[in-house]
């Protein structure tokens, strides 16, 4: 009987067993116009100040990438602008020695942490140094295979657990990743493990062309945490205090051995997808102009101005400190002599070289050494 009342009521509702507009709601401290409709917390007038300036620096950055590939000073690049409040509110509530395992589109979350800026550039420079993070930090490379860095998170969340070290292992990654089957294989480990693994989704709407209607039949990724019994939250992802006041939470509870946590932050991918993008093909101008509206940046400036907090004088003054940043990096960057082929494909692959990989190597640098010399001859 009572299995016949429960699909009668199913039917009745349509198939969902939970609402997840009600049962994951978005968290909200500040509305696209900038006015607080939350309750701000643990977030001082300071430290407003300090995230508006890497708002600023990061999208000056941003656009200035895009520019050094459109001249030919670099290859292809990915573009992060509105994304840059999810990986600096996250980042800024937890602490250096947590690890950070970063897909392509979150190097806003990486220099935040300490990488050096230039390495953004590097990296789309074909530099292999980009991959090279910094010894003394928490960070893997960034990870182009999509999903991929998501199980990385686990197994060294994982191991923090097992070497009784107070860390937690933080992934981001993009709405469409979560259709891979990696993204199921982690949560499901993890949550069987109940590793300190925090999962963060950026669903940008877009994965490249197709969008969020088409990846999945579910109106929220957070919903996903229930079939994996771990909490689920839902954040306006171009809110930076909604995004702090979540993780300055969530990362106490997740190090106290709550067990994972999918945490999915609601923004829009306000450019292309790369460089080798045109998202007019696949993209309305109307509905582009309506999704970036409430975009972090200018959300955050709105409140700071309603507050009183910052004055357009202060805005000025960090416009051109921010210009001034990311030049240095672009000089530093193109200061590095080029590696050369033969040295990226065979020592930085290889620990050590077999004969046999000895002899390849050679057979290489003399084809090279020779397609240099018809060039030049
Ligand atoms: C395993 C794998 N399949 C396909 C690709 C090609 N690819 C690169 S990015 C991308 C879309 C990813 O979308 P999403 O996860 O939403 O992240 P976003 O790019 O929006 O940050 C695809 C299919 C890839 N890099 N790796």
């Amino acid at each position: 009987m009572a299995l016949i009342h429960f699909v009668n009521d199913l039917l009745e509702r349509g198939g969902v067993v939970v609402n997840p507009e009600t049962e994951f709601p978005l968290r909200r401290v500040i509305d696209p116009e900038g006015h607080l409709t939350g309750e701000r917390s643990h977030v001082s007038d300071e430290r407003l100040k300090d995230f508006y300036k890497w708002l600023v620096t990061l999208r000056t950055l941003d656009q200035r990438a895009w520019n050094m590939q459109r001249q030919g000073r670099m290859g292809t690049y990915a573009p992060f602008s509105g994304q840059e409040a999810i990986q600096i509110g996250a980042m800024a509530a937890l602490r250096p020695d947590d690890w950070i395992c970063p897909s392509y589109r979150d190097w806003p979350a990486l220099i935040y942490s300490g990488v050096p800026m230039h390495y953004i550039f590097l990296n789309s420079m074909g530099h292999p140094q980009a991959g090279h993070m910094p010894e003394n930090m928490s960070v893997l490379p960034v990870q182009i295979v999509v999903s991929g860095q998501i199980l990385h998170a686990v197994g060294l969340a994982w191991a923090a657990k097992l070497q009784g070290q107070d860390r937690v292992a933080v992934t981001f990654f993009g709405d469409g990743a979560t259709s891979q089957g990696d993204f199921h294989e982690a949560l499901n480990l993890a949550s069987v493990m109940k590793v300190p693994a925090i999962f963060i989704v950026e669903n940008n709407q877009w994965a490249i062309s197709v969008p969020f209607s088409r990846q999945m039949n579910t109106p929220t990724i957070a919903q996903r945490a229930l079939a994996y019994n771990m909490e689920g939250i839902r954040v306006d992802g171009n809110d930076i205090i909604a995004v702090y006041q979540t993780f300055h939470d969530l990362q106490q509870r997740v190090r106290a051995g709550s067990g994972p946590a999918l945490v999915e932050a609601v923004t829009y991918r306000l450019g292309a997808h790369t460089t080798a993008d045109d998202p007019t093909r696949y993209r309305a101008p109307e509905d582009d102009a309506r999704q970036s509206s409430g975009e972090p940046l200018s959300r955050l400036r709105k409140y700071l101005q309603h507050e009183h907090i910052m004055d357009t004088a202060d805005f000025n003054d960090i416009d051109h400190e921010a210009q001034s940043i990311v030049e240095k990096a672009v000089e530093t960057a193109e200061s590095y002599p080029p590696e050369s082929a033969t040295t990226a494909i065979f020592d930085h692959v290889y620990d050590k070289l077999t004969p046999s990989l000895h002899r390849q190597k050679d057979q290489f640098s003399r084809n090279l050494r020779a397609k240099e010399g018809n060039a030049h001859g």
